[in-house]
């Protein structure tokens, strides 16, 4: 063999032992300091707790909640959350509606049973969105709940609330901190490093603090991690997902934190993923035929109920607002691919919700006591998408959740090949009828009378006996 034959030799044997370790699209072709520490699916108890959790809430709640999308008499249809850019308030002026912060109609035990009887089965809250405003009354900033009228804790009585209905608490983080004087959106000069330096530290602090005071937290969720200044520490993003997770047992963190060696995001400069789940399906989702690469991996959507509102906006008339059952659809859509899905809230400034927010949880929560089954625990069914709604999965049993009645009133469905259609029943155990019309393919028949709601079916899926061959495909 020619010396330049067993280098060539040599590589491809290089590169085939990497793929023998490797799933999916796991290779490390460059060399990563700061890259996934991890090739596919944490599989820890903690993990497998938020994977089966599946529902969430998000809670969007800041000063930005007071002026509601208006400032000085005009309403900006923009984010309300977004408020102090849109309307480019000054921090100062921003800051002194700590002054109006007296939340007289909040009660954390009400938003716990709220989120209970919605059956989230975790809460997501923004403990500083980008304004700066903290919920807890860190030490590291005057910005914080402990300088208002109402002066007390607002993150802890929710933890200690949700906890004690049983529902987890995950806590939303926003690097980027238009209050803070040392925030660079990039680094430019050698003052803007020395800025950075000591933001750099602030954060941490803020973190170290988060994750002490509260140690029953489950996941952080980063947002406002996409400026230059962040994607050039790459380094700092993973020191602090390692310290986290050093404070916090188990404690999960979202991709969106994370900027690789290079400063790439959510998946490093090799495609695989950083952090323990992709977090960038936001009002958005994956296409539900064509997306299934998906299921690789872990993933948690979020969704607004108005187009693009977060936090409180007073005036709900500008953008369309989804009805519930679009948000159901939304959330099984979610777990038919694999993920998770969590809707989102925006408090009033007097510590209620909006009727249509109570409308749309207590809607949710009456569809997912009847039919929760098919969400909580369950996984992406991998089998072929049909029209009349989505497959959901739990070991062998398999979900119909039927959102498009079809006009045959014969819902279709593929089986994999050598698995066999048994015990076919709603919910409810009532049986219906099915038969297999092709190789591998079933019609099921839709339940009469037919729900005047989204309905749930579920059979079991069975290994297939040896059998002689009853369909054939035509010979072309
Ligand atoms: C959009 C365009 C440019 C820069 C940032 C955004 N952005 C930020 N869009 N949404 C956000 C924040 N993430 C959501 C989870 C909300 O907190 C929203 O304010």
């Amino acid at each position: 063999m020619k010396y330049s034959d067993r280098i060539k030799t040599l590589l491809l044997a290089g590169l085939f032992s990497l793929s023998v370790f490797s799933q999916v699209t796991d290779t490390v072709r460059i060399p990563l300091k700061y890259g996934a520490e991890r090739f596919g699916k944490r599989q820890d108890e903690a993990m497998q707790r938020f994977r089966s959790n599946r529902l969430g809430a998000f809670i969007h709640w800041g000063l930005y909640a007071i002026p509601g999308g208006e400032w000085n008499g005009k309403v900006y249809p923009g984010a309300a959350e977004w408020l102090k850019e849109w309307a480019k308030v000054p921090t100062k002026d921003w800051m002194n509606l700590m002054k109006e912060w007296n939340p007289k109609n909040f009660n954390p035990e009400a938003w716990a049973r709220m989120a209970k009887d919605m059956g989230v089965k975790y809460v997501k809250i923004t403990t500083k969105h980008h304004e700066g405003f903290c919920l807890w009354p860190s030490k590291y900033t005057k910005y914080t709940v402990a300088n208002t009228p109402y002066k007390k804790d607002i993150l802890g009585q929710l933890v200690k609330a949700y906890n004690d209905e049983g529902i987890d608490v995950h806590f939303y983080f926003s690097v980027m901190d238009w209050s803070n004087p040392d925030y660079r959106s990039d680094i430019k000069t050698r003052e803007d490093s020395i800025a950075f330096a000591k933001f750099r530290i602030f954060t941490e602090n803020q973190l170290r603090e988060l994750a002490t005071r509260y140690p029953s937290v489950k996941d952080f969720w980063f947002d406002g991690t996409w400026d230059n200044s962040i994607k050039k520490n790459g380094w700092w993003t993973a020191r602090i997902e390692k310290m986290l997770k050093e404070l916090v047992p188990g404690v999960i963190v979202n991709s969106r934190l994370r900027a690789d060696d290079y400063g790439k995001r959510h998946f490093d400069s090799n495609g695989n993923l950083m952090g323990d789940y992709e977090s960038g399906y936001e009002r958005k989702l994956p296409d539900p035929v064509k997306d299934t690469k998906v299921t690789d991996w872990d993933w948690e959507a979020c969704m607004t109920v108005p187009e693009n509102q977060w936090g409180y906006h007073k005036d709900w008339s500008l953008s369309y607002v989804k009805t519930p059952v679009e948000i159901l659809e939304q959330i099984v859509h979610a777990v038919s691919m694999g993920g998770n899905m969590v809707v989102n809230f925006g408090p009033q400034p007097d510590g209620d919700f909006r009727d249509e927010e109570k409308h749309i949880a207590s809607a949710i929560g009456s569809w997912m006591a009847k039919n929760g089954e098919c969400i909580y625990g369950c996984d992406y069914a991998g089998l072929e998408k049909q029209d009349w709604g989505y497959f959901t999965r739990k070991g062998d049993i398999v979900y119909l959740a039927v959102f498009n009645k079809p006009y045959s009133d014969k819902l279709f469905v593929r089986m994999k090949k050598g698995s066999v259609m048994a015990d076919v029943r709603m919910l409810d155990g009532t049986p219906l009828k099915f038969r297999e019309i092709a190789a591998d393919s079933y019609y099921i028949n839709v339940p009469s009378p037919t729900p005047s709601e989204p309905f749930v079916i579920k059979f079991r899926m069975e290994k297939q006996a040896p059998q002689q061959k009853q369909y054939k495909n035509a010979l072309t």
